[in-house]
């Protein structure tokens, strides 16, 4: 990639005191005025929550199933990734614009950053969430070998960050509540990544659901297999080996890393856990939102 050192590893700058990666902060103008359309189906996450995954169910839903269609392109092609635009190299919003109808798109911002036009077409929503402290195992792997975010440094010194809420796109817990606080009043499918785990089929046919489907048995299972761990794992369109090494570094952490429920627990020491949970109860105290650390 040209330009490395001007485009990797910078610090993150804030969008109304969300920190974000720099160059959506200088694009921001473009972000929030982008046009949604009546018929777009937004997938939003906190990073590392089951984005990827959930976005290969949607779009095998929306193709019935079909696992070889679904490997047209990569993920980040038919799911476009809306807010990320990288100076010469990617940019969500100009690829949102010129795809056709129906368009899955990927987000990550907090509920308040969300482009208007989501609300004002009254968009369906699908919103992941998963709990704090596998996010935050994950997210310190991912930031090991994605050079689009700021060096993590030590894990110690990671998860103060992470709990401070100075990790890209913010404070995992004003995320998790935000969007949960906003289904009361818009059509958002809240669903939690441990479900997924627990029972596959059973989410992906309250997805199905949501969207207004009805795919057979069959179909289901199929989509049940294609989207496994090992499945995606060892796709090429959904394991993000496409991603050029100096951006992502497969061989420090794969992207498609343990995609499990409580690797917390490998990480965690106790006095780590212990800080954590003290924090945890005072930042999500007023909130009837529960998550499962383990199943
Ligand atoms: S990103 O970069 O924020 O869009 O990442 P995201 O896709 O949200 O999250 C990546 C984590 O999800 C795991 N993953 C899966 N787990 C179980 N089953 C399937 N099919 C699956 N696909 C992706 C992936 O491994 C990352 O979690 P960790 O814990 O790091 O393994």
């Amino acid at each position: 990639m040209e330009n490395d050192e001007s485009v990797l590893r910078r610090k993150l700058e804030m969008v109304c005191g969300v920190p974000l990666f720099w160059s959506i902060v200088e694009e921001w103008a473009q972000v929030e005025s982008f046009q949604a359309r009546p018929d777009d189906l937004l997938i939003s996450t906190y990073p590392k929550s089951g984005t990827t995954w959930f976005s290969e169910i949607v779009d095998m839903i929306y193709n019935n199933g079909d696992a070889e269609k679904c490997k047209r392109d990569a993920i980040y092609v038919r799911v476009p990734f809306m807010e990320l635009i990288i100076p010469g190299i990617s940019n969500g919003v100009a690829q949102l614009a010129k795809m056709p109808s129906p368009r899955l798109v990927k987000t990550h911002l907090p509920v308040q950053l969300l482009p208007d036009s989501f609300w004002e077409n009254n968009c369906k929503m699908i919103y992941v969430a998963r709990n704090a402290k596998d996010v935050a195992v994950s997210f310190y792997h991912f930031d090991l070998m994605n050079k689009l975010h700021p060096d993590p440094g030590t894990w110690e010194q990671y998860i103060e960050k992470y709990m401070a809420g100075r990790v890209a796109y913010g404070s995992w817990y004003d995320h998790v509540k935000g969007w949960w606080e906003k289904r009361k009043d818009h059509p958002i499918l809240y669903l939690f990544y441990e479900d997924m785990k627990e029972d596959p089929k059973r989410e992906i046919r309250k997805v199905m659901h949501f969207l207004g489907k009805d795919l057979k048995e069959e179909v289901l299972d199929r989509i049940v297999y294609h989207t496994s761990f090992e499945m995606m794992k060892e796709n090429p369109t959904t394991n993000y080996k496409m991603i050029p090494k100096d951006v992502m570094d497969q061989s420090i952490s794969p992207f498609m890393r343990k995609g499990i429920a409580g690797d917390w627990k490998n990480h965690f020491t106790v006095a780590q856990n212990e800080t954590f949970n003290e924090d945890y109860e005072r930042k999500m105290a007023g909130t009837n939102l529960q998550f499962r650390t383990e199943i």
